[in-house]
């Protein structure tokens, strides 16, 4: 029993460094043998032009690596306008934005949590 926890934790610290390796390599490239095994409904691996989504910044929080964004409709993300609390892929992206800034982001959901995964100002 206790191995079987070991091995799982393993494989989720696995995946979170894949995970950030691969976006900061951009998306498109295959994988080799790389998707752990995550609970169910997790698409969102291919970007596309859809997956960018506006929205304008209510709050940052640096500390906690957080963004509030009152965003449109995330169609990758099948999620309706809303306000609401993301973490970041890297805080970096906070300092590309500010407070009542409008922006063009991309967020995805990681391990159950909503994670913008690149941000940029709206043109
Ligand atoms: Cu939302």
């Amino acid at each position: 029993m206790k191995r079987t926890v070991l091995v799982a934790g393993r494989l989720l610290l696995a995946g979170f460094a894949l995970a950030a390796a691969g976006h900061a390599l951009s998306q498109g490239g295959t994988p080799s043998g790389a998707i752990p095994a995550t609970p169910a409904g997790a698409p969102a691996s291919a970007a596309s032009a859809t997956d960018v989504a506006s929205g304008e910044v209510r709050r940052i929080d640096r500390e906690a690596r957080k963004i509030t964004l009152r965003h449109g409709e995330i169609p990758n993300l099948a999620m309706p306008p809303m306000t609401m609390v993301f973490q970041v892929s890297d805080p970096a992206l906070l300092d590309r934005a500010k407070v009542g800034d409008k922006v063009q982001f991309r967020a995805e959901k990681v391990e159950g949590a909503y994670r913008v995964v690149d941000i940029v100002p709206a043109p």
